[in-house]
């Protein structure tokens, strides 16, 4: 299939043409890459999806939610599109063949369409693929793309800045402690869920909402934060109880962000973040080629040695750097050993 056959059935909203696209962008060959770039260049402009950040730890019920979430926009005409940022292999055959069946309805409906993640060791390669992999479904026509990532790492500052709207999911806690979420990460937060809020879990989920919801009151005021966000409330992904409540608040949310321009200048501060992040990992890759490598080991020797001091050593190793590399065609995943 060329390139602009392929462009034209994504723009279709063919899903074939769809996952032979993102297959692309996931690909470490230069060929592919080179088509990839070729394929969102050739597709339409003006679609914007809603994208909504998905991260939670695991079991927490990420996947249950995305099905009974996913369907609740579908039955609401939509259509969605989830993606996973998966940056360690941690992930476990278990829980694809547990998505399977979690995600069962929802991965029959003609207008979602489930792509899982592949197993990635680079965080930096994982942010660029899955930034494509959102424009390939927003030039698709998607309405709603959902990016679903464990929460370990660095994965959710990366979701969280390629959305539009981030959201964390918890689960009901036993004690009284706010289950040592990270500030960073509820600083990121535009609404916490607090899922498994059903049957037994339900007294605990109450508490843990309010818990989340004073500590949520304590961080600093955001601007693009209208009265009441970011906020906390309890949904039941299971029986679907609170989905349609949280996705009101999510659009009441976006409504707002829209008409005080907040929306376009939170992509525009990513744009500019993914274009410095992307510098940044250009730069730091220099260091990993085989050549590089080579020549941090010599002057570590030689430093190691007391030949050399260290900042002398460190001017002429990025000296060798510049001579090596100055035109800046470094490929991170190519040229590395
Ligand atoms: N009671 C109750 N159980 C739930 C709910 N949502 C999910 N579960 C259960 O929690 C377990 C984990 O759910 P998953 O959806 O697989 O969780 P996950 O976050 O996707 O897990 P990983 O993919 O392993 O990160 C399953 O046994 C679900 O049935 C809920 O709303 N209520
Ligand atoms: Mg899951």
């Amino acid at each position: 299939m060329d390139t602009k056959d392929l462009a034209e059935r994504i723009a279709a909203g063919e899903r074939r043409a769809l996952a032979r696209g993102i297959t692309l962008v996931e690909s470490g060959r230069a060929d592919h890459r080179a088509q990839a770039t070729e394929v969102l260049a050739a597709l339409p402009r003006d679609r914007q999806a809603l994208r909504i950040g998905l991260s939670g730890t695991p079991g927490v019920g990420k996947s249950t939610f995305i099905e009974a979430f996913g369907m609740t926009l579908v039955q609401a005409g939509l259509r969605v599109a989830v993606l996973a940022v998966d940056p360690s292999s941690a992930r476990s055959g278990g829980s694809i063949l547990g998505d399977k069946t979690r995600m069962d309805r929802l991965s029959r409906e003609p207008a979602a369409f489930i792509r899982p993640s592949p197993s990635q060791t680079h965080l930096g390669g994982v942010a660029r693929r899955t930034r494509e992999a959102v424009a390939l479904c927003e030039g698709a026509g998607f309405d709603v793309v959902l990016i679903e990532t464990v929460g370990v790492g660095q994965s959710e500052t990366v979701v969280a800045q390629m959305s539009d709207l981030f959201l964390l999911l918890l689960a009901p806690a036993g004690g009284d402690e706010l289950q040592g979420v990270k500030r960073g990460i509820m600083e990121m937060a535009d609404m916490i869920l607090i899922n498994k809020a059903d049957g037994d879990l339900k007294p605990a989920a109450t508490r843990t909402c309010a818990d989340y919801a004073g500590a949520l009151r304590l961080l600093r005021k955001r601007p693009q934060d209208p009265d009441g966000f970011p906020k906390a409330m309890m949904v039941s992904a299971m029986t679907g109880e609170g989905l349609d409540v949280a996705w009101a608040d999510m659009q009441a949310l976006m409504d707002w962000r829209r008409q005080n321009s907040f929306f376009a200048a939170t992509r525009a501060a990513q744009a500019r973040y993914w274009f410095e992040e992307d510098v940044r990992a250009v730069l730091l890759s220099k260091l990993e080629t085989r050549t590089a490598k080579a020549a941090m080991q010599r002057f570590g020797t030689a430093v190691a040695e007391g030949a050399l001091d260290p900042a002398t050593a460190a001017l002429d190793m990025l000296s060798t750097l510049d001579a090596n590399f100055g035109d800046g065609r470094v490929d991170p995943e190519r040229d590395s050993p």
